[in-house]
This record gives C-alpha cells, sequence and structure tokens, in this order.
C-alpha cells in the first residue's frame, strides 16, 4: 500500500510511504505504485509517529462524581473519593470503562499508553482487569501497565506484598508515591523498596515523586541516585516532580548534575497538576509544574500525560493530548516559535523514551508502520487551530478516522 504526499515532522517537501506486511518498506519523493497497489493520496497534510499517553490512570478514568465530588481540588480529597469508588470496583465496571477510554483516545491518534494502577486494594481488582485488557487490545494500542501504590507501600496494610504481587501478576513497571507515605523515612523506604524490586524483576520504574507544593518533598533525589547506583538509568521515570516548582534555585542547581548523571525520564502533567497544586496558597498562587523548560535545556528527557479522564482528580478529559500540550507550553513559558513547532515531541519522541519503545516506535525504514494524519501543514498549526487527527494508522490499517468539522460563517 502507498500513502502518497506526507509531510513527516514538520518537512516541507512531500515524501510517499509504502507500507508492506504491517511495516514501513520504503519513504522517499515520488515512489511509482506498483501494479495493482491500492493508493492513498494525504494530500500535504501532516504526518507524525502516533501520539503517546505516557501518564494516565486507566482504572479511575470515568469515575468522576461517583459517588463524591472533589469539591477542594486537592489531590488528598481526590484520593479519598477514590477510595470510596474503589469499594465498588469489579471487573466488568473496569472493561468498560477502559474499553471507552482507549476508543476515545484511539479517536485522537493515541495508540500507546502507560498506565498507573492502583494496588492498594487486597484483591488486585484492577491490576488484573488491565492485565487481560492490555492482551485483549494490543492490536489497536499497546497498554504498559505500572503497578501504582495510591495509598502508600509502607503505609498502607500489606503494601510491600500487594506490590511484590502486582510485579508477579506481570505489571510492566514498578510505581511509588513518597509525598503520600507517613512519614519521610517511610518514603525514602519505600523508594529503595521499589526500585530494587524493579532492578530483581527486570522492571521500568514509574514513580509518582513530589506531587505536592512542599518545597521539602524531596523523593526525586532518592529515586534519581538509586536509578544511578542499581545501573537502572532512563528505565526510570519520575512522574509529577511539582516540588521541584518550589525547590530553592541553589538546590536545584545542585540537584541538576544528579538528575543528568542518572538519566531518568521526567513526566510532567500540565492541566491536571495547574488544577491540583497551589490549592493551599492565597495570593501568588504557584503553578505547581515541574521545572520542563529547565530540564529540557539540560537534555533531560520530559513528556506531557493527561494523567486522567474524568475522575476524581480532574473533571475532564476527552482523550485529546491537543489540550495538555497546549497547557503545557503556556504553564512552562515555552512559546517561541520552535518552542510550539516542535512541541509535538512531548507526546511521541519523548514519550517513546520513556516508554522505551526502541524501534518499535518511530517513521523509519523496517519499523511498525504506525502513523497519524493530523489536518495541517505542520504541529505548530495544528496545534493553534486543534486540527483533527484525519487518520491513525497501525501496522498499515487504518484504525480511526475523522472528517474536519465543517463551519461557514455567513457574512
Ligand atoms: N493519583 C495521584 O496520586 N496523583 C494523581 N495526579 C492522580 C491520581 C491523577
Ligand atoms: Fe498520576
Amino acid at each position: 500500500m502507498l500513502f502518497r504526499n506526507a509531510l513527516i515532522e514538520n518537512a516541507q517537501a512531500p515524501v510517499d510511504i509504502r507500507v508492506e506486511n504491517g511495516l514501513f518498506s520504503a519513504i522517499a519523493p515520488n515512489l511509482a505504485p506498483e501494479n495493482g497497489e491500492e493508493v492513498i493520496d494525504l494530500g500535504r497534510k501532516l504526518v507524525l509517529p502516533p501520539f503517546i499517553e505516557s501518564h494516565v490512570h486507566l482504572d479511575t478514568c470515568l469515575t468522576a462524581g461517583d459517588p463524591v465530588w472533589n469539591m477542594s481540588g486537592t489531590l488528598f480529597e481526590g484520593i479519598e473519593c477514590w477510595s470510596k469508588r474503589k469499594d465498588k470496583l469489579s471487573r466488568e465496571d473496569i472493561r468498560e470503562r477502559v474499553q471507552r477510554c482507549v476508543r476515545l483516545y484511539a479517536a485522537n491518534g493515541i495508540q500507546f499508553i502507560r498506565t498507573h494502577v492502583d494496588v492498594t486494594d487486597p484483591k488486585l481488582t484492577a491490576m488484573q482487569a488491565l492485565i487481560e485488557l492490555r492482551e485483549e487490545l494490543k492490536d489497536k494500542v499497546e497498554i504498559q501497565i505500572v503497578a501504582f501504590p495510591q495509598e502508600g507501600i509502607l503505609s498502607y496494610p500489606n503494601g510491600k506484598k500487594l506490590m511484590e504481587d502486582a510485579v508477579a501478576m506481570g505489571a510492566d513497571c514498578v510505581g511509588a508515591i513518597p509525598h503520600f507515605e507517613f512519614t519521610r523515612e517511610y518514603s525514602v523506604e519505600s523508594l529503595n523498596f521499589a526500585l530494587n524490586l524493579a532492578a530483581e524483576n527486570d522492571k521500568l520504574v514509574d514513580v509518582h515523586c513530589d506531587e505536592i507544593d512542599d518545597e521539602a518533598s524531596r523523593g526525586l533525589e532518592t529515586v534519581a541516585a538509586r536509578a544511578l547506583e542499581l545501573g537502572l538509568f532512563d528505565k526510570v521515570t519520575a512522574s509529577h516532580t511539582t516540588a521541584m516548582h518550589s525547590y530553592n534555585n541553589a538546590y536545584v542547581l545542585r540537584l541538576m548534575r544528579l538528575l543528568k548523571m542518572s538519566k531518568i525520564n521526567f513526566v510532567a502533567n500540565p492541566l491536571v497538576n495547574t488544577h491540583l497544586q497551589g490549592r493551599v496558597d492565597t495570593y501568588p498562587k504557584r503553578r505547581g509544574i515541574t521545572r520542563v523548560k529547565e530540564l529540557t535545556a539540560e537534555g533531560i528527557n520530559v513528556s506531557f500525560g493527561h494523567d486522567d479522564i474524568f475522575d476524581p482528580w480532574y473533571p475532564m478529559g476527552n482523550g485529546s493530548l491537543r489540550d495538555v500540550v497546549f497547557m503545557g507550553l503556556h504553564v512552562c513559558q515555552m512559546m517561541g516559535y520552535e518552542e510550539i513547532m516542535n512541541s509535538y515531541r512531548f507526546i511521541t519522541t519523548n514519550a517513546a523514551r520513556t516508554l522505551h519503545l526502541g524501534e518499535r516506535y518511530g517513521i523509519v525504514e523496517g519499523r511498525p508502520a504506525n502513523f497519524i494524519v493530523l489536518d495541517a501543514e505542520n504541529y505548530y498549526d495544528a496545534l493553534n487551530r486543534n486540527s483533527a487527527v484525519l487518520r491513525s494508522v497501525r501496522a498499515g490499517k487504518t484504525i480511526a478516522e475523522s472528517k474536519p468539522a465543517e463551519t461557514s460563517v455567513l457574512f
């Protein structure tokens, strides 16, 4: 099959893309159709590798207000609301909500998802359901599962055992939540436990790290030090790290050296953390987002995630990562021309590094023929105009299509 006239990753000149047996077999200008080959003209539209959701909680999605709304808008009230909803979890409930989310994501060009799944549940109901869904949905979306201890490892009954069980069941990554543990000692111990568990079982790590406006929340240095010492390096990701917003600059200067040595990845969640953070401030109110601009300038890998779709922590969300990037650029003040033009990398190539997709990802001959087509010529325009994802192609097959919205101005 031949897809013609693609502007790949903001290129100015179009190329053609040949797909054979689900792989990119040729990418070059003016490829001649072979006898009987199906040809699709992409009409000089922007083509990108698929969008990647590098941080979401699929087990909690689509539960906002059930049974109670988060009225304060804090992370901590969100955890209380979720704890009440958790009592009602069933396999069917999770399957139905996750399948709805995956379709929302598919409509918006997302083909890879890293989901955190709460394992502070003696029955591990959500973990079991997600492991089934990961397999069932694998032709449509690649799901990576983090064993995420929402209510703590040391501060929740049997927390260590639940984490070990989740890894034995088949979780891909180990999580932790140091800022929620009862004490600083617990938080350090929980990180030592989580990174050792990952090292022993050859798993990735993704920690909910310092998601709090407390400048004394210093889980990140422990995560980075263990990543370095255990040789886990870029297998480790620190998500949220919103306390870094509030660290003093002298400490950040010292920390940056360790962060670079450790090679860990970062995930920021600009929509959700602008909503959740700064809640105990009067004025001025902190933005509560990690230092994306400074980390990026140091060559540290940062991706953006949605974090939630309509749940106790975020009452909105439609499965599109466009608003995530849009908010991220505003709140991190990354609105230079090149910063806007290249900002798709926060939800494509940077996220692929975080997820360790390696050669399974990218518009390169010999790799799986996964790509998306946007209704724009470059990402600056796509972002600004909120352009539709016209087509999402996976292993050479179109798995979702949109028609651009049509509006007539009658004057
Ligand atoms: N749980 C958590 O600890 N932090 C979050 N941002 C969400 C769930 C969404
Ligand atoms: Fe999260």
